[in-house]
């Protein structure tokens, strides 16, 4: 079974990463990765893998501004995540329109997983997605509340979803509520043996789901 996606905020070495590809659903590189690496770190890091690359940007702007960030990056990768709080027309719309021509996939963040979000404006964030239909949406793994609205909402969009081990979520929380893949960075990043976690993380899911 292969249900996680590595969130690699921190380098690794290049013999465990290219492991690693091979046994993760995809990579999901954001910010911390990119300050640190600059793009051509970036380009060597992802040499070892050959799909599923999430840019997690939280893209959260004016349509030509998102515009102009993607188009930066996407020859490096697959999909990005954006933020649905900014609304549609003039932001959301055109960079959809942009990322569909590139063929490249858009995940919308629905909820996120800290403490200090509020789903008193999910209802908002909800049309947002409706009228933008992207591929796929990031849901917490934290709050499996809020998970399982948001799967009731769209069962037939890819949900990824974030806040497994570090944050407090259990392996397997996100997958039992909903979620197609569970979003995994420091508890894999920082074991001593990433592969081995990987494997043993990947046996918990499996358990879980037959449960
Ligand atoms: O907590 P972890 O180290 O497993 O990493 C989780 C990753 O997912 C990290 O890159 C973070 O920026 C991202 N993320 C959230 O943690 C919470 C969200 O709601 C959305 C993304």
């Amino acid at each position: 079974m292969n249900k996680i996606i590595l969130a690699l905020d921190e380098p690794l070495d290049y013999k465990i990463l290219k492991d690693i590809s091979s046994q993760v659903a995809g990579i999901k590189i954001g910010w911390p990765l990119i300050l640190e690496q600059g793009l051509e770190g970036i380009k060597n890091i992802l040499k070892n893998f050959d799909n599923n690359i999430i840019f997690d940007l939280k893209l959260a702007d004016i349509d030509s501004t998102m515009i102009k960030i993607t188009t930066h990056l996407k020859n490096l990768g697959d999909s990005f995540i954006v933020h649905a709080f900014v609304g549609y027309n003039e932001s959301i719309r055109e960079l959809k329109e942009f990322l569909d021509k590139e063929n490249k996939k858009m995940y919308l963040v629905s909820s996120m997983s800290h403490k200090g979000w509020n789903d008193n404006f999910y209802p908002y964030i909800k049309e947002v997605i409706k009228m933008t239909n992207p591929y796929g949406l990031v849901a917490p793994a934290t709050r499996p509340k809020i998970l399982k609205t948001v799967k009731k909402d769209f069962p037939e969009k890819i949900i990824i979803s974030p806040g497994i081990g570090a944050q407090g979520a259990k392996i397997g929380d996100a997958l039992c509520n909903g979620a197609n893949y569970e979003i995994i960075g420091r508890s894999i990043y920082n074991s001593k043996d990433p592969i081995g976690t990987i494997l043993e993380f990947q046996k918990i899911q499996e358990e879980r789901l037959n449960e």
